[in-house]
C-alpha cells in the first residue's frame, strides 16, 4: 500500500459513537466496562480466563490449572474435562431453549428448514451413533466435504460429541486438494454429499470425493457418509459408501457426549501459508470452545431473541466459530444459507434478512464491494428495519465500502464491527464491542479483552510512533492454535520464531502489517508475506504456482496479487514456458483451467502473462515487489540493483 493512502487512512477523523439505545442493553456497556475487564485481563489473565471458564460452560470436570504455557506450546485448562458438543446442546435442553430455534436453513432452490435445540440434538446424536457404528473412535480424524446445508453442522457436532477430529474442507475445493487435505490428517472416514447447489449450478461433491480417493490414492479412508441434497446420479462404491438417510433410520438417538480433555484436538482446518503445502491448523476442546464463546456473545452482543447470520461457509475458520460453535455454545438461533449473490439473484440476501427477521448479520468486505457495484436499489427494495448490528471479516474493509455499509444496509443505526482474526486465532482478536467502543471507519479499533496485540518492528520492539510494523500477539489466549498437525517444528519456525525480540519474548506473529493511531486503534493493512487474499480467501502464492508448473507446458510461475475493486486482490501468474511450447490464448485458457482442477475456483488466475524469464536476485530469489508493481501497472521504482539480469525487467516493462 502506498504511503499516501496510509497518511489518508489515518487521517479518517470520523468517528461514530455507539447509539445509546445500543449501549444501554448491550452486554458490555461502555468504554469504562471494557477498560475493566481489559486492565483486570492483562493484570491477570489466569483468573480472568477461569472466572469466565467456570461461569459460562459446563466442565464434566473442573481444571487443575488455567494455563501451562512452555512457549510457544499452550495447554488451557489442564486436566479439565469438558465437551462442546454438550456445551452446544444438552446443556440447552433443561432450559427454556429447548425449542429454540438452533439452526434456521434457507436452501438454494428455495427449500428451508428449522431445527431446534432439541431437534438439533437428536439428529447430532444419531449421526454420532452412526458414525461410531462406521468404526470412527475417539481420535480418529474424519474428513467433512460439504455444502452448505444443517448436515455439515451436524457432521462437526456428531465428530465433536464422540471426540473424533473433524477436517472440514471447503467444498469449492477440488478432488486434488480435497486428497492431500485427507491424506496430512490420515482421515477414516469422509463425510460428503451427492451435491452442492452453488449459485446456478449443481457441483458434484461426491465425484470430486470419488476422484480423490481413486486408485488408492487416500488410502486411510475406509467409508464415506454420504448425504442426499441434489438427488442426481451419483455412484455408490460397494462396501466403502453408504447414505446417511439408510443409517438414520437404525441409529439411536441416544448418544452421550464424551468426556474430552481439555487438550483433546477438536479439529483441524487448513489455510495457505507463504511456502508450499497447505498449514493444518490444530484446534482444542476447551479453550477453543471458551474463546469462540465469549467472542461472540460479547462481539455479536448475543440477546435471547436475536436472529445471527453468518453468510461464511462452514468451510472456513469463521463458519466454524460464528456459525456453529460460538452461536450453539450460547443458545443462539443462527442463520445457514446455501446461496450466494449473483447476478441472476442480486438482491438475495437481502431476501434473507427480511423473510427470517435477521438482527445481526456477519459478511465480508469482497461481498459488500460487490452490492455496491450492484446498486443500492436492491437493498433498498426490501424491509431490513430488523438488523441491529453488522460485522465484516476477511480483509481491511476501506472506508468508502464501510460508510456504504452503514448507511445503507445499517440506515445509520446500526454498529459496525470489523473483525480482526485469523484461522490461526481461533476466534476475533481486535474488534469493537459494539455497546462500548466508538468505531471509525477502515479500523478493527481495540484488542478484546484478554489479548495483548502490539505493533513492532523486525527486532520485536514496539513501534512508537504511527509509521506501521508488524502485527503481534504478546499474550497466550484460550483460542490460538496449539500446533500444525504433524508439524510442530513448522509452527514453531512460523509463527514464533519469525520476530525475535532481544529479551527471549516470544511473539506471535500473524503474518500482517498494520498501523496504530494515537487512540490506539489498530489499523491492519494486509499480508506482508506471500499470502493473497481473494475475496477473502487466503492463497498461497506457492500452491499456485505449484500448480502452474505441474503442467507440463510450465517451467517456471511467478504468482502475485493485483488490486481489484471487488475482490480485494487478483491473481497474475508469469509464466515461463518449457520450450517445447509456445504461448497462445487456448494455452493460458488452459493453465486457468488446471490451476481450477488443481485447488479449486478460488485460485483461478485471472490473468496470466508469459515471458521469457522472470526477474531474479542472484541468490535467485524471484522478485515478487518487481512482480506486483508490474502487475498492477505501476512504475517499478525502489531497489532493482539486486536483479541477476535487469533486462528481464525492460522486457517485462515491454510486455514481453
Ligand atoms: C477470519 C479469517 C486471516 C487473514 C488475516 C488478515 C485478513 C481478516 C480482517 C483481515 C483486515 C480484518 N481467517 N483479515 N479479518 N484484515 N481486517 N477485519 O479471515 O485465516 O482465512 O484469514 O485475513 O490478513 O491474517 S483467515
Amino acid at each position: 500500500m502506498s504511503q499516501d493512502t496510509i497518511e489518508s487512512i489515518l487521517q479518517e477523523k470520523r468517528l461514530f459513537q455507539p447509539p445509546a439505545e445500543f449501549s444501554e442493553k448491550a452486554q458490555i456497556k461502555s468504554l469504562e466496562e471494557y477498560k475493566q475487564l481489559y486492565d483486570r485481563a492483562k493484570a491477570d489473565p489466569q483468573a480472568f480466563w477461569g472466572e469466565l471458564a467456570e461461569k459460562e460452560l459446563h466442565w464434566f470436570q473442573k481444571w487443575d490449572t488455567v494455563l501451562d504455557w512452555q512457549p510457544p506450546f499452550a495447554k488451557w485448562f489442564v486436566n479439565g474435562k469438558i465437551n462442546i458438543s454438550y456445551n452446544c446442546l444438552d446443556r440447552h435442553l433443561t432450559t427454556w431453549r429447548k425449542n429454540k430455534a438452533a439452526l434456521i436453513w434457507e436452501g438454494e432452490p428455495g427449500d428451508s428448514r428449522t431445527l431446534t435445540y432439541s431437534q438439533l440434538h437428536r439428529e447430532v446424536c444419531q449421526m454420532a451413533n452412526a458414525i461410531k457404528k462406521l468404526g470412527v473412535q475417539k481420535g480418529d480424524r474424519v474428513g467433512i466435504y460439504m455444502p452448505m446445508i444443517p448436515e455439515a453442522a451436524i457432521a462437526m457436532l456428531a465428530c465433536a460429541r464422540i471426540g473424533a477430529i473433524h477436517s472440514v474442507v471447503f467444498g469449492g475445493f477440488s478432488a486434488e486438494a480435497l486428497r492431500d487435505r485427507l491424506n496430512d490428517g490420515q482421515a477414516k472416514l469422509v463425510i460428503t454429499a451427492d451435491g452442492g447447489f452453488r449459485k446456478d449450478a449443481i457441483v458434484g461433491l461426491k465425484e470430486q470425493v470419488d476422484k480423490a480417493l481413486a486408485n488408492g490414492a487416500a488410502p486411510s479412508v475406509t467409508d464415506v457418509l454420504v448425504i442426499q441434497r441434489t438427488k442426481q446420479q451419483i455412484h455408490m462404491e460397494a462396501g466403502r459408501d453408504r447414505w446417511w438417510h439408510d443409517l438414520q433410520k437404525e441409529a439411536s438417538a441416544d448418544c452421550p457426549a464424551e468426556p474430552m480433555d481439555s487438550e483433546d484436538m477438536l479439529f483441524i482446518l487448513y489455510t495457505s501459508g507463504s511456502t508450499g503445502k497447505p498449514k493444518g491448523v490444530v484446534h482444542t476442546t476447551g479453550g477453543y470452545n471458551l474463546y469462540s464463546h465469549i467472542t461472540t456473545k460479547w462481539i455479536f452482543d448475543l440477546q435471547d431473541t436475536d436472529v445471527y447470520w453468518c453468510t461464511a461457509d462452514v468451510g472456513w475458520i469463521t463458519g466454524h466459530s460464528y456459525i456453529v460453535y460460538g452461536h450453539l455454545s450460547n443458545g443462539a438461533t443462527t442463520l445457514m444459507y446455501e446461496g450466494a449473490p449473483r447476478n441472476s439473484n442480486p438482491g438475495c440476501f437481502w431476501d434473507v434478512i427480511e423473510k427470517y427477521g435477521v438482527n445481526i448479520f456477519y459478511t465480508a468486505p469482497t461481498a459488500i464491494r460487490s452490492f455496491m457495484k450492484m446498486g443500492e436499489h436492491h437493498p433498498k427494495a426490501r424491509n431490513l428495519s430488523s438488523l441491529r448490528l453488522l460485522g465484516t471479516v476477511g480483509e481491511p474493509i476501506n472506508p468508502e465500502a464501510w460508510m456504504w455499509y452503514h448507511r445503507i444496509i445499517g440506515n445509520s443505526k446500526c454498529p459496525i464491527v470489523d473483525t480482526w482474526w485469523q484461522t490461526e486465532t481461533g476466534g476475533i482478536m481486535i474488534t469493537p464491542l459494539p455497546g462500548a467502543i466508538a468505531t471509525k471507519p477502515g479500523s478493527a479499533t481495540l484488542p478484546f479483552p484478554g489479548i495483548v496485540a502490539d505493533v513492532v518492528d523486525q527486532d520485536g520492539a514496539t513501534v512508537t510512533n504511527e509509521s506501521g510494523g508488524y502485527l503481534v500477539i504478546k499474550h497466550p489466549w484460550p483460542g490460538m492454535m496449539r500446533t500444525l498437525y504433524g508439524d510442530p517444528d513448522r509452527f514453531r519456525r512460523t509463527y514464533w520464531e519469525y520476530l525475535r525480540p532481544k529479551n527471549g519474548d516470544y511473539l506471535y506473529f500473524a503474518g500482517d502489517g498494520a498501523h496504530k493511531d494515537k487512540d490506539g486503534y489498530f489499523w491492519v493493512m494486509g499480508r506482508v508475506d506471500d499470502v493473497i487474499s481473494v475475496a477473502g480467501h487466503r492463497l498461497g502464492t506457492m500452491e499456485i504456482e505449484s500448480a502452474l508448473v505441474s503442467h507440463p507446458a510450465v517451467a517456471e510461475a511467478a504468482v502475485v496479487g493485483k488490486p481489484d475493486e471487488i475482490k480485494g486482490e487478483e491473481i497474475v501468474a508469469f509464466v515461463t514456458l518449457d520450450s517445447a511450447y509456445t504461448s497462445s490464448p487456448q494455452l493460458e485458457k488452459e493453465l486457468k483451467q488446471h490451476v481450477v482442477s488443481e485447488i479449486g475456483a478460488i485460485a483461478r488466475p485471472g490473468e496470466i502473462r508469459f515471458t521469457d524469464a522472470l526477474p531474479k536476485t542472484r541468490s535467485g530469489k524471484i522478485m515478487r515487489r518487481l512482480l506486483r508493481s508490474l502487475a498492477a501497472g505501476q512504475e517499478v521504482t525502489g531497489d532493482t540493483s539486486t536483479l541477476e539480469d535487469r533486462t528481464v525487467l525492460d522486457k517485462l516493462r515491454g510486455g514481453a
